[in-house]
């Protein structure tokens, strides 16, 4: 029988010891977190490979992860969470301002004092038996103007894994902070994981967040969606720049000229699977490189350009439908050193999800730990499964990711899941015009959120579920970075799930997606025209490359890109009915260019 004792043990010399020194604001918010929760052990994390070693041994002992085939996925664990923690859960996600209008009508508020006080009434001793994790972690390269640091404190080891791989985590976090620098502050338990007790709390004024009861993905890594988004929006307001849920890729032409994407896509909509594509074979010489494929900050750089690094060092990407045709990067980029959550489980300590390469397996454990075989009525993997596999893995990782200056965006791209209205690609006229776009951008709501599975709902900028701040504030500051710019990146739509009558998607997808890459790319350079209509700039037919494409012709593409006028009043009708709920904070240009847009499509 192995010990299921979930404190460390035989601790090997050196390792848990490195307890921050020489910043007094640093050591009393441990020591009170210490006060507060009462661990029985406090293991100060380093960062070292030989405490990766320890910890993921340990993880094992405990029972929380277990090791993967090891001649098939070297390095590779896997994970079940509890049932009832899959997914983030937006209705107890706080930010907690001092006043109720500064986080708008978008995000749920909670007066912080008051907040504060239950969380504390529920951390007091939450930690007794436990392990205290001290986690020192940056989010960005190590030398970037952009980079912030994050202390995340938690009672889960798994969080521990999971933050080493997306963040820059260890000792240099500390040497940057240095005597006085400011930091993040993240208090996360997991209590008991009841749902009653489960709150994801923000505190921008204090650059402070404090998790509660859940362990999944962006609930509990505290550097993701917390800092990097919800945080961070809020923070790029004050200091004028630009915390987006975007993608990051390089595109390459064959004569070595690259240009810089950023896409904002809602998640689990294919962000992972454009940031790694792999172009078509008539593309031959084009290269695609990811920088990032979730999050992105963003600067106005000395040349008046928009400048963007990604402050995460790994991908947190949906497995369902991951497979060697919709994503071979990604692939490759889970075939070793990856922490599988709730995919299923072969008896030959493999893994299987939905839509994965080749026949399902004969049997298998499911998400849940119960028999599966492929006449099983259930799925076998939970739809919002997760890898959790550094970067350093994916083939085409970009060089640039560590480039402290990060890179200029030649343009931007909103997207999201929509079966009418909204063509494969389009252009807006201005940046005042491309963030009308943004702003007004809808998507079928997918697995990675609790509940609404399939509605339409408004998701400006894929960030309804990670603004920290008034919406309408933050289309503001959208219009102010766009004054900032003398070379702005120009703003695109795309939409990959159109339907036709029959219910099937219009647009093959996938790697056949660098068709409209390359159109955004010609548009960049100047080097085509297009249709002007009342939504935008369309490509014309003759300017989008359909060689090669198998059983997809020109009448197809016009399918793909035609204008609905129709479909578009539907849109902006609910796009009316949300900036009305923005009140004052809403832009009176946005407003206003609502009403041009209207009129435009009647
Ligand atoms: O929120 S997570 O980071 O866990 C995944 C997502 O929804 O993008
Ligand atoms: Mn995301």
């Amino acid at each position: 029988m192995s010990d299921k004792s979930i404190l460390l043990q035989s601790i090997p010399e050196g390792l848990g010891t490195h307890k921050p020194q020489g910043h007094a604001k640093l050591s009393a918010w441990i020591d009170d977190c210490i006060k507060r929760c009462q661990p029985a052990q406090v293991f100060y994390c380093d960062g070292s490979e030989a405490e990766k070693k320890f910890l993921e041994k340990e993880a094992v002992r405990m029972g929380i992860l277990t090791p993967l085939n090891q001649d098939k996925l070297p390095g590779c664990f896997y994970s079940r969470s509890h049932p009832n923690d899959v997914a983030r859960v937006e209705q107890l996600t706080f930010i907690c301002t001092p006043t109720k209008e500064a986080v708008g009508p978008t995000n749920h508020w909670r007066d912080p004092q008051e907040m504060r006080a239950k969380l504390m009434g529920m951390l007091d001793g939450a930690m007794k038996g436990r392990v205290m994790y001290v986690v020192p972690y940056m989010m960005g390269p190590k030398d970037s103007k952009l980079t912030q640091v994050g202390v995340e404190i938690t009672d889960s080891i798994y969080v521990v894994l999971n933050m080493r791989i997306m963040s820059r985590m260890g000792e240099a976090a500390y040497e940057r902070l240095g005597a006085d620098g400011d930091f993040n502050k993240g208090l996360h338990s997991t209590l008991d994981l009841n749902p009653e007790r489960r709150f994801i709390c923000h505190f921008p004024q204090d650059n402070e967040i404090i998790s509660v009861g859940s362990g999944y993905g962006g609930n509990a890594l505290l550097g993701k969606k917390c800092l990097a988004l919800r945080i961070g929006s809020a923070l790029a307001q004050r200091q004028g720049w630009m915390a987006e849920h975007m993608l990051l890729l390089a595109a390459e032409s064959p004569e070595g000229k690259k240009h810089y994407i950023a896409a904002a896509f809602p998640s689990a909509c294919g962000k992972t699977n454009f940031a790694m594509l792999i172009p078509p074979p008539h593309f031959a010489g084009w290269k695609i490189t990811t920088i990032g494929d979730d999050i992105a900050w963003m600067e106005a750089g000395p040349d008046g350009r928009l400048y963007a690094i990604n402050p995460e060092a790994g991908y947190f990407g949906v497995a369902p439908g991951t497979n060697y045709k919709s994503n071979p990067n990604a692939m490759k980029s889970i075939a070793r050193d990856t922490i599988y959550t709730n995919v299923a489980l072969t008896p030959d300590g493999d893994v299987w999800w939905e839509g994965k390469d080749g026949d399902p397996p004969a049997e298998a454990s499911d998400w849940l730990g119960n028999a599966w075989a492929p006449d099983s009525p259930d799925k076998a993997a939970h739809a919002n499964s997760r890898f959790t596999a550094p970067a350093r893995n994916n083939p085409v990782l970009a060089p640039e990711v560590d480039d402290p200056k990060g890179v200029p965006i030649s343009a931007i791209i909103f997207g999201g899941r929509r079966a009418s209205t909204v063509p494969l690609v389009f252009q807006s006229f201005d940046w005042e015009h491309g963030t009308f776009l943004g702003a007004t951008m809808g998507s079928e709501m997918t697995a990675a959120a609790a509940g609404g599975l399939g509605q339409l709902r408004l998701d400006p900028m894929a960030m309804i579920p990670f603004c920290g701040y008034h919406m309408g504030d933050y289309f503001a500051h959208w219009l102010t970075m766009g004054k900032k710019l003398k070379n702005p990146p120009l703003i695109f739509g795309v939409n990959w799930f159109r339907k036709d009558e029959q219910g099937r998607f219009v647009w093959p997808g996938f790697g056949e997606n660098m068709r409209a890459l390359k159109w955004i790319i010609d548009r960049c350079e100047g080097k085509v025209d297009a249709k002007e209509t009342p939504i935008g700039h369309l490509p014309r037919t003759e300017d989008f490359d359909l060689e090669g494409l198998k059983d997809f012709g020109p009448a197809d593409f016009e399918k793909a890109i035609a204008y609905d006028p129709a479909g578009w009043q539907k849109d902006y009708a609910l796009a009316g009915e949300f900036f009305a709920k923005l009140g004052e904070h809403m832009p009176k240009e946005l407003s206003a260019r609502l009403e041009k847009q209207k009129a435009a499509v009647k």
